[in-house]
């Protein structure tokens, strides 16, 4: 990777992984872009486009006058939103995929396309989910991240397009709040803790989720795009895991920290729906066999780092 463009920059893991990008291979060589015109203040030290992802024509000048060769696609209506308006979750999940892989095939760039444990469905081998399996999807944005697998492996194999991507489990960080999905409880249980010494939960006790800590899930979307890809007998997508833990297990460890924090249950009877269709741990040997994947972060070490980051954070 050379030059870099980081589509949806401005979300929950863009903002993230432009920073670490930047550190890696330079400021002037990762461009950020994003349909928001406001840049947030973390990406701001290098260059921003606003662009649409469904906007070729611009895309494509982007890429040109950066001379890219890397592209991160990370736009995408996340699970519960998805339900709310599945129309648009199919035009920009898909329609935004394959605008960029006609680019990818016309101007060969490499393609980073992020699929999720939204992409299984319950029908799925709940506990360690094997890499390859049954994948039927009951929500619309898991109808979008399969179909978006297989389009993906299309463009490989049919085009030689150089598409690579991992099924992220629900990412935790302290920059910028995810939206819309399922998991995002996990990251607001952390400012609920800190700010109130309380948190309502809408997903109920036991219900177990693959989780992910940023610096992880930045750590992986660079390390696949990096794999030797004679190596890598699949692409489209990678089961990658870090810790798997339910509402329950994250209070505890919340109170290892803060011993008054008090959890409570509210449930959103659409996020327990989309949840309990998804898988409680997937099986990521292969990302490790053929890539070297390796998490650094477990329940514990993350909960110590968000509390130390977000308790500095919200005190400002
Ligand atoms: C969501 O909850 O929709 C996302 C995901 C797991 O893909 N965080």
């Amino acid at each position: 990777m050379k030059n870099i463009l980081v589509m949806g920059a401005a979300g929950q893991i863009g903002s993230e992984l432009v920073v670490e990008l930047r550190k890696k291979y330079g400021k002037e060589n990762v461009v950020a872009s994003d349909i928001r015109t406001v840049i947030p203040t973390e990406i701001k030290d290098g260059p921003y486009e606003v662009l649409d992802v469904l906007d070729s024509v611009k895309i494509a000048v982007v890429i040109k006058k950066h001379n890219i060769d890397t592209v991160y696609n990370l736009v995408a209506l996340l699970s519960a939103v998805g339900e709310a308006k599945p129309k648009l979750s199919w035009d920009i999940n898909i329609g935004g995929l394959v605008t960029l892989l006609e680019l990818a095939r016309e101007l060969d760039f490499a393609l980073f396309t992020p699929s999720s444990i939204g992409a299984f469905g319950p029908e799925t081998p709940a506990d360690n989910t094997p890499q390859d399996t049954i994948q039927r999807p009951t929500t619309i944005y898991g109808v979008t991240k399969v179909a978006g697998e297989l389009l993906c492996d299309y463009y490989h194999k049919r085009f030689g397009v150089d598409t690579r991507g991992v099924r992220y489990p629900g990412i935790i960080s302290n920059v910028t709040l995810p939206g819309g999905g399922t998991t995002d409880y996990a990251v607001e249980i952390y400012y609920k803790a800190i700010e109130e010494g309380t948190f309502t939960c809408n997903l109920p006790a036991g219900t177990f989720l693959d989780m992910m800590y940023m610096p992880d899930a930045v750590k992986a979307a660079i390390d696949i795009m990096e794999a030797d890809p004679s190596k890598l007998k699949h692409r489209n997508c990678f089961n990658v895991a870090s810790m798997s833990f339910d509402p329950e297990m994250i209070a505890a460890e919340i109170k290892k920290h803060i011993p008054e924090f008090e959890l409570k249950y509210d449930i959103d009877e659409v996020r327990a729906r989309i949840a309990d269709s998804w898988p409680n741990k997937m099986d990521d040997s292969a990302a490790r066999e053929e890539w070297g994947w390796k998490p650094d972060f477990d329940i514990t070490s993350m909960t110590k780092d968000m509390i130390e980051v977000l308790g500095t954070k919200l005190k400002k």
